[in-house]
């Protein structure tokens, strides 16, 4: 039931290799009819008994009827005695290693048990179907108030400790969802947040409450800001940070979103099978009243939507979207004037992107090209409200003031079809950014909030054939939290050394921090030099990269391509990628042209007017540029101080296949995403300590067999482990006040010896697990 597809992403693999030599258990103790993992070009990893030994190479024959030959250090030994729906817990399992992990997903997720903890942090697998019984007010019951680990791994579970955490200890929490684009984060946090809304939420049903409004602001944001992209048919192009602030009674009494760098091409720019941001679609399948206002039609009649042969999702209805969108405008305190204006602005970016330009008289110049007597270019001023020359002459034309003179210079067909192109972009962003603060401002801040929780959903780690600036911006921001998460990783294994009083202090963990310096230190960092390439009016791309070639040719996480003229590669800690300079310089510019600026200033519709509030003279008159970069690695520190206030969470999202549907598990493709996630090098950060801790009760139960004169008489638990462990001959292992702490391997070597003197062959003792990696 398994099928197995390349990933489409195209990742290349760095230091995952080495993590297999790093620390995670090395096989010890393999023999003739050990239980082992062995790796396979298809599977990643495929299960087989060792039925010869030959010097350094096993013979192994594989549970699908293989017959391989591998060198014995690279196998892994197979756990026996797991359950037949595997272990809700991954640091529970008594072998902790990549194929262990795998396979335990897998069993789970056949199970439809879509969620597993590694520790304190929550695998989710997107099942790509509805699994209503798992979120119903039952379900919100059960978990609330109940201890973690008591029930099953659930976002609620999750949800409820950042919780009680904030009331017991009355400190800020957060919970951060990360994962690849569709793998789930945003109907997890969705999730989260309508728990939080459940445990926090007012009894008063009285109109609108906070919680209802912070719950439906996802609608609005999701009709402006999410996408069809080909890898997720409600993609979010956009960052997002919800904290929720509770009050002294633990009610939630405010909240305020964060959002981060709005993908702004794909208002002009689609391609197939993609389509352009919701709210076209849904305004174009309003009822007819609306659509004759703004003389909208079929989508396909606009530029903007039909650079794409996509149109209908399966199994949404625009048209019922476009209510539900209006609906849950009401709630979150958007007026019914204020919703026509967005309206009436979203129809005059469809009309804006229909106007075409001609060759003027002579061919320097430009004239709009227009089918009925300039239809769209009448219809988009008339939207905007302001005057249809002013706006051709915007489009058309650039005003230069040189020291002597004021000069009109028009514009080519192609110039000012990138001036129309900009001009929708940023009425766009604009538009976004307005909602963003309405949104804000209507739900309301509670000032004397004590404790928050905030709730990150961000865009995931993306590598595609070409790779631009915002592909760039978003790995930086999972470069930043990558850092964070490995840095909690650590810390909290080392509160359990230290709580256990073991020696911890030669542990050490691989940080990511050259790649961050090398993105966005100051000076000298990749964003400084393009902020200087933009200030400097004779760069190029190709200048920049020569730029970057020459201070970083030393640099171990930075690669100049070969054959390469302007593309540069960086070494993430998610595989390697090669982002293409050429629009670099452009898009990191912030730039409202001043006759687009002045135009839609001077509309006669005010709410237009307001997202374009008038310069003020300092600004306008100076030239220096604004850096879409340093601002956006300057929200990134703020966002990272109060990720630092709070005690995280962590969510990692997993998509099992590329296909989006159920129950279909694509090992490599998982795989890919657990080395990418995190939750790889978070195991390799544990195997690089003790990953394997068992209390003396625990321990005694599963190995007395190995010395049993332990147990005679009145004896002390912790010395009765040592003595085990010492006649065992395993050195490196610790012993801490309540736990005996075992190196990578040691636990898989105390069970082969386990089994030795029970007198089977390690293939009796097992317990019948339907295998199916
Ligand atoms: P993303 O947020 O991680 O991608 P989404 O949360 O939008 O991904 O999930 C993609 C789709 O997967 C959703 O539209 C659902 O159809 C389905 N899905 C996800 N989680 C569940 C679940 N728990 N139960 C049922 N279906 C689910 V992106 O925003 O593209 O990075 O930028
Ligand atoms: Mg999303």
């Amino acid at each position: 039931s398994f099928s197995l597809q390349m990933p489409k992403m195209n990742l290349k693999r760095t230091y995952s290799e080495s993590l297999l030599g790093s620390g995670i258990s090395t096989p010890v103790n393999i023999v003739v009819g050990s239980h082992v993992w062995v790796g396979d070009p298809e599977l990643v990893w495929i299960d087989g008994q060792v039925s010869n030994i030959n010097g350094e190479e096993a013979e192994i024959q594989t549970s699908n009827e293989k017959m391989v030959v591998a060198k014995v250090s690279k196998l892994y030994p197979k756990d026996m005695e797991v359950a037949a729906n595997g272990i809700e817990d991954m640091t529970k399992l008594s072998y902790l290693h990549e194929p262990g992990v795998l396979h335990n997903l897998a069993t789970r997720f056949e199970m439809n048990e879509i969620y597993t903890y590694s520790g304190n942090i929550l695998i989710a697998i997107n099942p790509f179907q509805s699994l209503s019984h798992l979120y119903d007010a039952t379900m919100m019951d059960r978990y609330k108030g109940a201890p973690v680990g008591e029930l099953g791994p659930h976002v609620f579970a999750i949800a409820d400790s950042a919780y009680r955490e904030m009331i017991n200890e009355r400190k800020s929490n957060s919970i951060l969802v990360s994962g690849e684009s569709g793998a789930g984060k945003t109907e997890t946090t969705k999730m989260l947040m309508r728990y939080l809304a459940f445990l926090g939420g007012h009894t008063a049903a009285e109109g609108r409450t906070v919680e209802q409004q912070v719950l439906e602001s996802n609608p609005v944001l999701e009709a402006f800001g999410n996408a069809k992209t080909s890898r997720n048919n409600n993609s979010s192009r956009f960052g997002k940070f919800v904290e929720i602030q509770f009050n002294k009674q633990g009610k939630i009494s405010g909240a305020a979103i964060r959002t981060y760098l709005l993908e702004r091409s794909r208002v002009c720019q689609i391609s197939d099978p993609e389509r352009n941001y919701h709210c076209f679609y849904l305004l174009c399948a309003a009822p007819p009243q609306e659509r004759e206002k703004y003389k909208l039609g079929n989508p396909r009649s606009f530029h903007y939507l039909n650079q794409s042969n996509c149109y209908e999702l399966a199994g949404t209805s625009d048209a019922h979207q476009y209510l539900t969108t209006r609906r849950a405008m009401d709630i979150v305190g958007i007026s019914e004037t204020e919703q026509e204006a967005i309206f009436r602005v979203v129809a005059a970016i469809l009309h804006l992107g229909n106007i075409e330009f001609a060759k003027g008289e002579d061919n320097e110049s430009s004239i709009v090209k227009d089918e009925a007597p300039l239809f769209h270019l009448q219809m988009t001023a008339e939207l905007l409200m302001c005057d249809p020359r002013a706006l051709e002459d915007a489009l058309c034309k650039r005003i230069m003031i040189t020291p002597e003179e004021i000069i009109k210079r028009s514009l080519d067909p192609v110039g000012a079809t990138v001036s129309r192109d900009g001009l929708a972009k940023t009425i766009y962003s604009r538009l976004f950014d307005w909602l963003v603060d309405k949104i804000n401002v209507s739900i309301g801040q509670d000032p004397n909030s004590r404790c928050l929780i905030g709730v990150l959903d961000i865009y995931g780690f993306e590598s595609f054939k070409t790779n631009s600036f915002e592909q760039l911006c978003i790995n930086f921001t999972n470069e930043k939290l990558q850092q964070h998460f490995n840095q909690h990783v650590f810390k909290v294994e080392q509160e359990e050394y230290t709580k256990e009083e073991i020696d911890w202090s030669y542990i050490e963990f691989v940080d990511n921090q050259p790649v961050l310096d090398l993105i966005e230190k100051k000076p000298g960092g990749i964003i400084a030099l393009l902020d200087e390439a933009c200030m400097f009016p004779k760069s190029t791309h190709e200048t920049f990269a020569q730029k970057l070639y020459q201070t970083f040719k030393d640099h171990k996480r930075f690669i100049k391509p070969k054959l390469a003229r302007s593309d540069f590669t960086i070494v993430h800690y998610a595989g390697e990628v090669q982002y293409q300079s050429d629009q670099f310089l452009d898009k990191n510019k912030d730039y409202v042209v001043p006759e687009h600026q002045d135009l839609l200033s001077s509309s006669k519709c005010s709410f237009v007017a307001g997202l374009f509030p008038p310069l003020t003279e300092e600004a306008a008159k100076s030239s220096k540029f604004s850096s879409i970069g340093s601002r956006f690695k300057l929200q990134l520190q703020q966002l990272m101080e109060i990720l630092k206030s709070t005690e995280p969470h962590y969510i990692r999202c997993i998509k099992p296949n590329s296909l989006l549907q159920p129950a279909i598990f694509e090992n490599i493709n998982v795989m890919q995403q657990l080395r990418s996630g995190g939750v790889l090098e978070a195991i390799r950060i544990k195997c690089a300590g003790y990953p394997t801790y068992r209390s003396f009760f625990d321990f005694l139960t599963r190995f007395s067999v190995l010395a049993p004169e332990v147990l005679k008489g009145n004896y002390d638990e912790k010395d009765a482990c040592i003595q085990i462990l010492d006649k065992m001959g395993l050195t490196g292992f610790q012993i801490g006040k309540s736990k005996v702490f075992l190196r990578a391997g040691q636990m898989a070597e105390l069970d082969a010896l386990r089994s030795k003197i029970l007198g089977k062959s390690a293939s009796i003792i097992q317990f019948k697990i339907k295998s199916c990696i």
